[in-house]
């Protein structure tokens, strides 16, 4: 199953959050704030059955809490990034020693490839990839050819020209039992193979970013016409509030590397 976890990577936010890369107009994030929605997701993911290991914050990385575009796991291997942003790039060097503790070979996207995880979007049986202003076609390549190696098939996704979608899963999430959660705009280019499909209505598709473990479906708070969705379908929904991870362009896939 691609959302049973027993550990989970995040990152404390620096005093710098808000000097992050962001295109959202939704002011600027109150730190006191930022700091304990961070310790809210931390404990809920202990809740849900996840050792957490944090990595201290760095205020000269100021988008380092958003760890998940540094790396990706699958089929029981790691490797590390190459993110898109050159004002990230400098974030993958804690990571590859964090889950050198866990992972006896880190493998490493390449330039001229670049890709962050939130590109990644993996199913019971595929994974995603968007090719965005982060993730280019070297990096979502060689992304694929070692997936392969373990057997796990691909499907590329170009979002490039959806401007309010900075990662495909800023717009898509698998929330397990054979059920995807879509935003509409992505809807018509994803390959789902005949999968159950939940649109979220225009003013919940921030809510397309959740995130399942074991067995809980982690939601953005303030989305209830996708949470009953999702209820409705015996899903097991905890909210968390994002609003100021939201205002730099993040969701709650982000904060954390699970595996
Ligand atoms: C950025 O623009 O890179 C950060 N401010 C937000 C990254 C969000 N990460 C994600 O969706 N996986």
């Amino acid at each position: 199953m691609s959302y049973r976890f027993t550990r989970a990577l995040a990152r404390t936010p620096g005093t710098t959050f808000a000097r992050g890369l962001t295109s959202a107009a939704f002011g600027a994030p109150d730190l006191e704030k930022t700091l304990a929605q961070h310790r809210a997701y931390l404990a809920a993911l202990k809740e849900a059955g996840l050792d957490v290991t944090l990595l201290d914050a760095d205020d000269a990385l100021p988008d380092s809490t958003f760890v998940e575009d540094t790396a990706v796991v699958a089929g029981g291997r790691a490797i590390v990034t190459r993110p898109g942003a050159e004002s990230r790039k400098g974030e993958t060097a804690a990571i590859r020693s964090a889950l050198g503790k866990y992972f006896d070979a880190l493998a490493a996207i390449e330039a001229p490839g670049t890709l962050d995880g939130g590109d990644v979007c993996e199913s019971d049986g595929r994974v995603y990839v968007g090719i965005s202003h982060r993730t280019n076609r070297s990096g979502a390549e060689q992304l694929a050819a070692w997936l392969k190696q373990a057997g796990i098939h691909t499907a590329f996704v170009d979002i490039r020209d959806l401007v309010t979608i900075l990662h495909l899963k800023s717009g898509m999430s698998y929330a397990g039992d054979g059920i995807f959660v879509v935003d509409e705009a992505l809807r018509s280019r994803l390959p789902l193979n005949g999968a159950e499909v939940i649109v979220p209505a225009a003013d919940e598709a921030y809510g397309a970013n959740c995130v399942r473990v074991n067995d809980v479906l982690f939601l953005a708070s303030g989305y209830p016409r996708l949470q009953a969705e999702l209820e409705k379908r015996s899903m097991r929904v905890v909210t968390l509030d994002m609003s100021e991870y939201r205002k730099m362009d993040g969701g709650l896939s982000c904060l954390s590397i699970r595996f």
